[in-house]
Parts: structure tokens; sequence; C-alpha cells
């Protein structure tokens, strides 16, 4: 009989869900007496007493530093308050779409993702916990501020403090716990019920046709030593039959490597350096806990993420799974490119727009008026989870390349000669003092609300801009009317290009300011030029409107997230770095010019 142990703690006030779950050093996990006991415990008591001794909770992580430890205290306190039944995956290793796949699958009350995703990891590193809800989707706000506000007040928490499990071992295990019924865990394969279900959604014959035939391409995916990896083997290599040399960094690693699992052109830059050399015709990677990917085609040609999702969109019938259920709705949020509407309107579908987070879409799909959606950081997922889904992007996107015999070059370029291109880019300004960045943001409102923002006019070189909206993004969800306010601060100017401003809600120290920068066109002849002198003016603009560098005393976004792969920091400044090709009296001259500081 495993005994049960009532502990006396202390709340903690700082244990707000954030975007995407409570997200901290691990160092905080570790120092602070109870921390994680305190969440985990929050957490378990949003399941009513009664529900509990019939539920089973899915529990996974990314395999980073501290996760084994926050599993063993899942279990211990997941007994001592009743709960029936946990599934997690061997070794505790589960992708977020596989959580979110399984808890699914076997109907149970939800799910503890173990994550702080593309945050670093190790000691020193971040460490996360999310819950997910039984349509395996984020807990949407309601429960999040429940398990906010239990923590805020939390006296004591129940434990087994004896109750040990063996996360390797494959099978159930059973433990009498006092007053309740038998206690089981059971260990599963981390990856058996996430292929089982991509089987089912795509043409696989077709796919291994395309990885392993007699004309067959040749792919290089970088699992960045997160969670994916084994996935990436099990899925692509052994069943698809691309060459095991095809796939890299596969095997889950507590600190990832020392790197940023984070798909994108600056932490990735391994696979972008791999595909220029022109081996390979087709590069993905994806995030520590495997719901990102970033896709490149040959020679490192980069698909932004937000034309990746209209990309699947505008071919998605070719994909078995939308040719059964049709295509409901498409949905994008707020920040992310306006790319997606355009195929919605082309195409007359539906379009949803909500605020950033993955959370907003489940409503939708639960009641039926979503297909596709995507985020600009790196998210592309369908209704066949309730969360985004780095894999299976990679497979849209291969069965794509499949139907349609093009490049990756050739699809996009394609795209925007039809539906034009949003050029698109975001900063980051990572670990501001949050007082600075606060009032920063506060200040801008002020300035954006005077009645004579809107009508006025901002010019940058020889472009000019008018103000035809600006507020703070408010959304009302349409299927429960519940409303989610300062999402976003938006202007949007007449031609329809856009400015936004919004704080993060996944950093673990201090505030990270994220500026969006979106602008359509639909000249022929100008969606080949280069991104960043297309977007150079607005992010003049956005930089005086909002005076961040003077009221930041930042020079320069830590990060630039998109424009090409030749955007770096250096000594914090931004160096942006363009090709620029002109005629001269011995032919095309090709220059590459730099410029710091916008
Ligand atoms: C960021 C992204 C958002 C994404 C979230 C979780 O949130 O902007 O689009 O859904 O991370 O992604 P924020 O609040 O920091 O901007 V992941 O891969 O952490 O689950
Ligand atoms: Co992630």
């Amino acid at each position: 009989m495993v005994k049960i142990t009532t502990v006396k703690t202390k709340p903690y006030t700082d244990q707000k869900p954030g975007t995407s779950g409570l997200r901290k050093r691990v160092t905080v996990f570790q120092q602070n007496q109870h921390y994680a006991e305190n969440f985990i415990q929050s957490i378990i008591s949003v399941i009513e007493p009664a529900e509990r001794q019939a539920a089973t909770l899915v529990v996974g992580g990314d395999g980073r530093f501290f996760m084994k430890d926050a599993i063993q205290l899942i279990v211990q306190i997941a007994a001592a308050n009743g709960i029936n039944h946990l599934v997690i995956g061997q070794n505790g290793i589960m992708s977020t779409p596989a959580v979110s796949c399984v808890i699914r699958k076997i109907k149970a009350v939800g799910g503890i993702i173990l994550t702080a995703s593309h945050n670093p990891g190790g000691p020193n590193g971040d460490f996360g916990i999310k819950y997910n809800i039984s349509s395996g989707g984020p807990a949407p706000e309601g429960i999040t501020n429940k398990i906010f506000d239990i923590s805020k007040n939390l006296q004591e928490y129940l434990i087994c403090p004896e109750l040990k499990v063996d996360l390797s071992k494959i099978g159930k295990q059973t433990f009498e716990v006092d007053t309740f019924k038998p206690f089981t865990v059971e260990i599963v394969d981390s990856v058996e019920a996430y292929a089982e279900m991509l089987r089912g959604i795509f043409d696989f014959a077709a796919l291994k046709e395309l990885l392993s035939g007699p004309n067959h391409i040749n792919v290089r995916l970088d699992a960045m030593h997160g969670v994916v990896g084994p996935y990436v083997k099990k899925i692509v290599c052994e069943e698809l039959g691309s060459p095991a040399n095809s796939a890299v960094n596969c095997v889950p690693q507590e600190d990832f490597g020392g790197h940023h699992p984070d798909p994108n052109l600056t932490y990735a830059a391994d696979l972008v350096n791999t595909m220029k050399g022109g081996e390979y015709d087709f590069g993905a990677a994806f995030d520590g806990d495997g719901d990102r990917n970033m896709v490149l085609g040959k020679h490192g040609f980069f698909v932004n993420p937000s034309d990746s999702v209209a990309v699947i969109a505008a071919n998605i019938t070719g994909i078995p799974y939308f040719q059964k259920t049709g295509v409901k709705g498409l949905a994008r949020s707020m920040p992310t490119s306006g790319a997606l509407d355009n195929v919605a309107k082309a195409l007359k579908m539906q379009l949803y727009e909500t605020p950033t987070g993955w959370k907003f879409f489940g409503n939708l799909m639960d009641a039926g008026k979503l297909s596709l959606c995507g985020e600009e950081s790196f998210g592309t997922g369908s209704d066949h989870i309730r969360e985004k889904d780095g894999l299976w992007a990679v497979l849209a996107w291969l069965s794509i390349l499949a139907t349609r015999k093009q490049s990756v070059e050739e699809i996009m370029k394609d795209h925007w000669q039809k539906f034009g291109r949003n050029f698109f880019t975001r900063y980051d300004y990572e670990e501001v003092d949050s007082d600075a960045a606060n009032k920063m943001i506060k200040d801008l409102e002020t300035t954006m609300f005077d009645a004579s923002f809107v009508g006025k006019k901002f010019s940058s070189g020889d472009k000019t801009y008018e103000v035809a909206v600006a507020d703070n993004f408010a959304y009302t969800d349409p299927v429960d009317g519940s409303v989610s306010k300062n999402q976003g601060l938006r202007i949007i100017f007449s031609d329809g290009s856009r400015i936004i401003f919004r704080l993060s809600g996944t950093g673990s120290a201090g505030a990270t300011i994220r500026l969006y920068i979106d602008s359509y066109e639909k000249d022929p002849q100008k969606i080949y030029q280069d991104p960043q002198v297309m977007l150079a003016p607005l992010v003049d603009i956005a930089l005086k409107v909002s005076q961040l560098q003077e009221k930041t005393g930042r020079t320069g976004p830590t990060i630039c997230v998109f424009i090409d792969a030749m955007s770096c920091t250096w000594k914090n400044q931004l160096v942006l770095s363009a090709t620029v090709i002109s005629p001269t009296d011995q032919g095309l001259r090709k220059r590459s010019i730099h410029w710091r500081n916008l």
C-alpha cells in the first residue's frame, strides 16, 4: 500500500501560464521549495475530484533537463489526488503533437507536457509545464486562469513520496494507493500512435516513392537534438525509406547540444549552410517539442512560415485527409502575414484571425469551422489534432512536392505569381527591462489612440504610408463568445501593410518585445525584390513611432527572425546584407551591401 502525504507549502504569485504553459528558468523550479509540486497540484486541482477516479492523463516531454524529475513528481501527485491512470511516453519522451494525438485517441481527460519548446535547455536553461485538455489542445484561458488562481492560494499539496516508476519499461505498472482504486501507470512507445495517425492522413505510398523511389529527391531533416528525432527516424527513414543520414541530430539531449532548439535561419544555421551546398532538394528543422517547423528548398531557399501555411492551403486537396473531411475553414494568428487571407479569398474559404497561441484555434476546430491554420512563428497544423505539428507540416510539403513534381522554389514562386506576395519579418528584442518594455507599449498605445493618429502619414525614403486603423487587437471567440483583449498593438495602413507590436508570453526572464511587419505586393515585377529592401521603410517607421530604441536602450533586435539567411546580429546591432545585381558596361555586376542599425 502506497501512503499519501499532505505537505504544507506556501503559494507562489508568479505561476501564471503564458502563451503556452508555465515557463521559467530551471533554477526557478529547482531552487524554490515545492515550486514544481505547487504547479502540478494546481493543474490536477482543476480536475473535479469525482472525475479523477475514472481519469486518464497523458504525460510526456521534450527530453530536456529536469523533465524526468518533473514526471516522477507528476506520478506521485497524480496518485495522491486519486487520478486513476497515467499514460507516459517511454523515457518520458513524447512530442507535443504526439501528446495531443494520444489524448484524443484514448479519450484522456487531458495531458501534461514538460517542455519549454524552443527555449534553450540544460541546468541553466528553461523548463516548462503545460496542461492540455480532453480535446488534445492547450487549456483555454478560462482553465489557465483557474490554475493560476489555485496556485496563488495553495496551502498544501498531496503526494505519494515513495512511489517510483520505471520510465524505460514499456507496459503497465499498478500501485495500491490508500483509499483509492488501484493506480496504474502505463509506459507506451513514444512514436507508435502518432505514426499510425499520420498513415491515415497522408498517402504514404506516394511519399515513399518521392523519398526512395527511382526518381527520389534528397531531403535533410534536422531534429536539433529535440524530441522529434525518434519520430523522424521511425517515420521518414525507416518507413518512408529516406536514407539514415538524411536525418541529423536525432537523439534528444537534455541541453539540445547546447543550442537553441529553434528552427529559424539563425539557430538552424547548420541546416541552412548544408542546404546551400545544393546536395539536398528539401530541408526542414523542428523545435525542441516538435510542434514547429522550418521548410527550406534547394540551395537554402527559405519558405516564410506565413507563406508555408498559405501554400498548403492552396494545395490542400492533394492530401487524402482533406479529401475525406473537406476544407472547413482557415485561420492564422493576428501577427501572421496575410498570405493565407489571399488564398482564402481566391478559393472562397472562410478565414479566422485569432490572437497569438495555438489555444485559440481549438474551439474553431471542435466546432467544425477550421481545417488548417498557422502562425508566423513556424507553427503549422490542422484539425487532425489540437497542437501545431512540425512533422505533419513537413509531410504536407512533401505531399505537395510529390503531386506537383516541382521544386520548393518553383512552388513558392508560382504561388506568389498567383496570389501576390506578403513580405514579412519579425524583430525580437529579448530580455528587455520589463518596466521599460511595458512603458514603451503603453506610450505607443497613447500615441496610437490619439484622435489625430488615424489618417496620419508616415514617410521613409520614397515611401509614404497613411494610417487606416490603429488598435489593440481584441478577439471574440465565435464559438463561446469569450473575449481576449490586449493581444497586440496594430497599425494598419491604407494599402494593407501592417506594423504590430506585442509582448511575448513565453519568455522566462524580463520582457521580449516582438515587432512584426507585413506588406503585400501583387505587382509581378516586384514580388522577387529583396524583402529587406521592401520592408526597410516600415521598419524605420515602426522604430520612429514607437521610439523603441530610445525607450529600451536597444539599438538593434536580439534576433531578426526571418528576412533571409543574411541577417544577423553583431555587437548587439542588426546587420542586414543584401545582394544587389546592377547592369554595367561589362555586364551584370553582383555586389553585396551591408547596413547596420536601420
Ligand atoms: C510564441 C509565438 C507563438 C507560439 C508560442 C508557442 O509566443 O509567438 O506564435 O504559439 O510561442 O510556441 P509568444 O507569446 O512568445 O510570442 V511553442 O513552439 O512554444 O509551443
Ligand atoms: Co514548440
